[in-house]
C-alpha cells in the first residue's frame, strides 16, 4: 500500500479518535491492509498528535491474556503508543463524552529507567525498568461496536484512550511480579478479579515481547517511559459517574471516576 494510502487511513482514525466518532473497519474498503501497513498507520496518526503538541510518554502491549483475546476475537498480542494526553491523573476524571464506547480494563505498568532497544533477554529489560506499579486502561476501540481484526486493531493505535498509574513505584526486586492477585472495582464492587500471572505468563515477558516487536521497526524505549503490560482481565464498559478502582497486591492502587 503506499505512503499516501497509509497518511489518508491515519488522518482516518486519527479524526474519529479526536471527534469520538465511530468509524468503519479499515479493511472493510483495503482488505489488503497488512499489519506492517497498519502499524505504520498507527505511526502517522500520532505523530499527527506529536504535531498537535502531544508528547510521546511510552507504549503499551495488548491482547497478551487469554480473557482478553477472547473477548475482542484477535488472538495476537498487538502494541500501542501512549500520549501526555491520554494521563488520567490518580484519583482524577476521565470525560466520556471525549469516548466512542469506552472500556476499562486492569493492568500493571513498568516504569524505565533506562534507554532500551534490541532483541534482548529477560535480565537485560529487567535492568532497564525503575520500577512497577498498579494501572487501569480505558480502551476506546473507534470501530463501530467496538468490532475489528488485527490490522484495524493496530492502525487504531490499539484502542488506546487513557491510562491512570498508582502512585508508589516498586522495584521488580521487591514484587512477586508473576504472580499478584488482581481485583477492578466499580462503584465499589469487584468486577474482575485476576492475576498478574494472566498477562503472557509473567508481564516480564510481555516487556520483553513489545521490545521484540518494537526491534523490527528500529525502535525502542526511553528512560523515563512508562509500559502497560496489558489488561489481566476482560474490559468492562464506562458508564458516567462510575469510580473504578484497581487493587493489585504488593502494589498500591489506582482509580478515577467518570465524568
Ligand atoms: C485492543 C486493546 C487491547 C489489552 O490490554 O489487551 C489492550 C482492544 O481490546 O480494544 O489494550
Ligand atoms: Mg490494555
Amino acid at each position: 500500500m503506499n505512503e499516501q494510502r497509509l497518511r489518508e487511513l491515519a488522518f482516518f482514525v486519527d479524526t474519529a479518535a479526536v471527534r469520538g466518532e465511530t468509524i468503519e473497519q479499515l479493511t472493510a474498503k483495503f482488505p489488503d491492509l497488512t499489519v506492517d501497513n497498519a502499524y505504520t498507520v498507527q505511526k502517522m496518526s500520532i505523530d499527527q498528535r506529536i504535531e498537535r503538541g502531544e508528547r510521546l510518554v511510552g507504549m503499551k502491549m495488548g491482547l497478551t491474556s487469554k480473557a482478553k483475546m477472547e473477548q475482542v476475537g484477535v488472538h495476537e498480542p498487538i502494541y500501542g503508543r501512549l500520549t501526555d494526553g491520554m494521563i488520567i491523573n490518580n484519583g482524577g476524571d476521565f470525560s466520556i463524552e471525549k469516548g466512542c464506547h469506552p472500556r476499562v480494563e486492569p493492568e500493571v505498568a513498568f516504569i524505565m529507567k533506562r534507554d532500551i532497544e534490541g532483541k534482548v533477554t529477560d535480565a537485560e529489560a529487567v535492568a532497564a525498568v525503575e520500577g512497577v506499579c498498579a494501572a487501569l486502561e480505558v480502551i476506546d476501540s473507534r470501530y463501530r461496536d467496538f468490532k475489528f481484526t488485527l490490522p484495524d486493531v493496530v492502525a487504531d493505535n490499539t484502542s488506546a484512550s487513557g491510562f491512570v498509574l498508582g502512585s508508589t513505584v516498586r522495584p521488580i526486586s521487591e514484587v512477586n511480579l508473576g504472580n499478584l492477585g488482581i481485583v477492578m472495582e466499580v462503584n465499589g464492587k469487584a468486577e474482575q478479579i485476576g492475576n498478574s500471572s494472566a498477562i503472557y505468563e509473567h508481564p516480564l515477558r510481555s516487556l520483553v515481547q513489545l521490545l521484540h516487536m518494537l526491534a523490527r521497526r528500529g525502535e525502542g524505549l526511553k528512560a523515563g517511559q512508562v509500559v502497560l503490560a496489558g489488561g489481566a482481565t476482560a474490559a468492562v464498559p464506562l458508564k458516567q459517574g462510575d469510580h473504578v478502582r484497581v487493587l493489585v497486591d504488593e502494589l498500591e492502587s489506582a482509580e478515577f471516576r467518570v465524568s
